[in-house]
């Protein structure tokens, strides 16, 4: 049975891969504190380890995002100690995050700044990013800005706006050939009153506005409650502007949750709006973002890629033609049968099989507990600088 379900979805498997966050492998923390896990990472070496040992055991994450602040802390001077760590644990670097949020310049904004000399800044550092993607051969930088302000009237929201849009266009402009620019939106936090990029809307007119190779990045957790984020996946395919996810789960807000936690619903009909469009979905890109404050890193980092696999096999096998056609005839409850024979259909046993075929672990967090890597880990980091690595935990 499994096999013949397996024959199905196989080609679809075959070009799923997701990307891991470095920062999902350090202790990050609430607001409130931070808990310390004694095999945490605190250096690249070790979020390289620990990407490669997800890999090893899932085979679906080659590449790892790079938060420029934490993990190139010389920026572009740090790059060949990168390229060095990526060819030592054959795993690419991902996509590039400028960090525009962390140093106190950036209290009142970075590209949105009301200080010239801090927009400056703020752009010089997201040209290093662009250049650090270039030497390390990443195609995305991902702009996320935490930019807004806490009180009506304290900010110009128009003069925001036109900073933001020059300093896009100029970012743009210094793209180098294949590389593209991802702008993430999120509707608050840390701002409370206003946020520059609030939601996707906005974003996706930033994205026209700097260029072509400019699109929206879309984090699950970055929305109101009940905002129907498969319907905003469908206008992006549609304006041509999808850049990619960043994937985790929440139940009231950006709450960092592994992936289909609390709603792997949702997430298959994100995964089904991509499927009914392969050719518009073929540069989307998945990464993971998400900081494991309670559950273990890896466990958890393992168990959100096994989840997004099964989601996403769950959406392959979706009936497209039948369900076309049920649409076309206004026939709902057949068609909503339709993707609901997806979801409940189980998937693991194919999905076993598909890792063995390639001789992968048919369990990869089964693999992950009886290999003794957390706890080598545990043994050899020991807590060693823990608290000190990755930060803003968004
Ligand atoms: C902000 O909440 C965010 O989603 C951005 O993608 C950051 O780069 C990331 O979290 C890590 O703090
Ligand atoms: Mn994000």
């Amino acid at each position: 049975m499994s096999s013949f379900l397996l024959d199905q979805i196989r080609p679809g498997l075959d070009r799923f891969s997701i990307e891991l966050p470095s920062w999902g492998f350090a202790d990050t923390g609430t607001r409130f504190g931070k808990y310390p896990q004694p095999a945490a990472a605190s250096t690249i070496e070790e979020k390289f380890a620990d990407a490669a040992q997800v890999h090893a055991l899932t085979g679906v994450t080659p590449t790892l995002a790079l938060h420029v602040q934490w993990d190139l802390p010389a920026g572009v001077a740090d790059c060949p100690a990168i390229s060095e760590l990526a060819r030592r644990y054959g795993i690419r670097p991902g996509s590039i995050n400028p960090n525009l949020f962390q140093d106190a310049e950036y209290k009142f904004g970075s590209l949105c700044n009301p200080d010239s000399s801090i927009r400056e800044r703020a752009l010089a550092h997201a040209e290093a990013c662009i250049e650090i993607a270039a030497r390390l051969g990443s195609r995305d930088i991902s702009l996320w800005l935490a930019d807004g302000s806490n009180y009506p009237g304290s900010q110009n929201i128009r003069r925001r706006l036109g900073w933001l849009e020059a300093g896009l266009v100029r970012l743009h402009a210094r793209l180098h050939p294949g590389q593209r620019l991802l702008i993430e939106y999120k509707p608050f936090e840390p701002a409370f009153y206003h946020t520059d990029i609030a939601d996707w809307g906005m974003a996706a007119w930033l994205a026209r506005h700097a260029g072509p190779r400019a699109h929206v990045l879309v984090d699950t957790g970055h929305h109101y409650q009940a905002q129907n984020i498969e319907q905003i996946v469908a206008w992006l395919l549609h304006l041509g502007r999808l850049g990619g996810f960043h994937f985790n789960d929440r139940r009231y807000a950006d709450d960092d949750l592994t992936l289909g936690s609390i709603d792997p619903y949702q997430v298959f009909r994100i995964f089904c709006e991509l499927v009914q469009d392969p050719a518009a979905a073929v540069d989307v890109a998945f990464m993971v973002d998400q900081s494991h404050n309670l559950k273990g890193k890896m466990e958890a980092m393992v168990q959100t890629v096994m989840t997004a696999q099964e989601l996403y096999a769950k959406a392959l096998l979706l009936d497209r033609e039948a369900l076309a056609e049920h649409q076309s005839s206004a026939r709902i409850v057949a068609a909503e049968q339709c993707l609901r024979a997806a979801f409940f259909t189980d998937v693991r046993p194919a999905l076993a099989e598909w890792r063995q075929a390639r001789g992968l672990p048919a369990d990869p967090l089964e693999a992950l507990y009886s290999g003794g890597y957390v706890e080598r880990c545990a043994r050899e980091r020991g807590g060693r600088g823990a608290g000190t690595a990755g930060g803003y935990a968004g």
